[in-house]
């Protein structure tokens, strides 16, 4: 079977350093490995509300952004999920194979619901119901996932292995394999080493923008929250500091150095002096995609033809697969 990678991002805010080194960073690599669907996922992000003028200009952001950090369009399929409605029609004929008990089992809905589960949308909770459409319509083989994910992945390999034995279709749907190109821990806030970090956080002090100016990073950098020790020369030294582990780790990603590497290279030496180093090393890599993203969305039209001919691609694929899918389920 042909390798086929699907991953998605949502517009739910200004893209920060997380996603870039979590997601978009490894996307660079695996557009030279095999076939690569990129797709702006607004369909999750109406899960949680999002004012629908800012959701259109996050789209757009999104969009900017994976074309301004390096992702091909012509050689990949760069799209707005609402755009192709296969993936809301795949979405309820899975919730009818995926089981309330699996649902249940899924932390990320206890994590994003909060105390009040009872007030969270339907849609949040089928969430994973979606990913797996996402993934089936295009009957992907490989998908790119954090930590976070994962569980959501396997999810989709369940709804995936059911569908198959239900309607005696064997091999109809391919087990999407979880695609770990490289061993990256969590971005995490720079204002608490325990938080992810997030495009929701309240606090812009808590991430690094894609968009930021030289300025502001410096200023967050700075601000960073850390402890009063000086950077120590084992990893286990730092198993109580969150939140000079997060800088070392940025660091080290932002590099491309192993972690033990950083630590022997700047063992002994204080916060101050670090951040100085890590700041240019941000601002090397990140300055420019955001000056990017700031010039292509000056050009709506040109991002919109960008979507347009990515929907149209991706319409291809997902109605010659849904056509199969109407047919074994016997809507036609
Ligand atoms: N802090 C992070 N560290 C590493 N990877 C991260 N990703 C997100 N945050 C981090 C990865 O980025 C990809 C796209 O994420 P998403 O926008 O679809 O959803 P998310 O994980 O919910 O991201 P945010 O920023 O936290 O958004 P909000 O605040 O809206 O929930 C995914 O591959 C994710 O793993």
């Amino acid at each position: 079977m042909k390798k086929l990678a699907f991953s998605g991002v949502q517009p739910t805010g200004n893209l920060h350093l997380g996603n870039y080194l979590g997601a978009i960073n490894n996307f660079l690599n695996l557009q030279k490995q095999m076939e690569c669907i990129f797709c702006v996922v607004d369909l999750h992000a109406i899960t949680i509300f999002q004012d629908p003028e800012s959701l259109k200009k996050n789209s757009l952001e999104t969009t900017a952004s994976f074309l301004a950090s390096g992702l091909d369009s012509e050689k990949n399929i760069i799209f707005k999920q609402s755009s192709v409605s296969g993936h809301s029609e795949l979405a309820w004929i899975l919730s009818c194979v995926s089981r309330i008990g699996w649902l249940n089992r899924m932390t990320q809905f206890k994590d994003k619901a909060g105390k009040d589960k009872e007030k969270a949308s339907v849609g949040l909770y089928i969430y994973p119901n979606l990913m797996a459409a996402d993934i089936l319509l295009y009957k992907a083989t490989h998908v790119p996932v954090g930590s976070d994910q994962k569980q959501h992945l396997e999810l989709s390999r369940d709804i995936a292995q059911k569908f198959n034995k239900d309607f005696n279709s064997k091999n109809f749907f391919p087990l999407p394999e979880p695609l770990i190109l490289k061993n990256i821990s969590r971005v995490m806030s720079l204002r608490d080493g325990n938080k992810k970090m997030s495009k929701s956080d309240e606090s812009d002090y808590s991430r690094i923008n894609l968009k930021d100016s030289k300025d502001e990073i410096f200023k967050k950098i700075k601000k960073a929250k850390t402890d009063t020790k000086p950077i120590p020369a084992s990893k286990k030294e730092l198993i109580n500091r969150p939140e000079a582990n997060n800088l070392i780790n940025i660091y080290a990603e932002m590099t491309d150095k192993k972690f033990e590497n950083v630590l022997d290279e700047m063992s002994g030496k204080e916060f101050s002096f670090f951040k100085k180093e890590l700041s240019e090393v941000i601002i090397d890599k990140i300055c420019p995609i955001g000056k990017k993203v700031k010039d292509l969305m000056g050009d709506k039209t040109y991002l919109e033809s960008i979507l347009k001919k990515g929907k149209e691609k991706a319409n291809i694929i997902a109605e010659e697969n849904l056509k199969k899918v109407r047919e074994i389920i016997g809507f036609v």
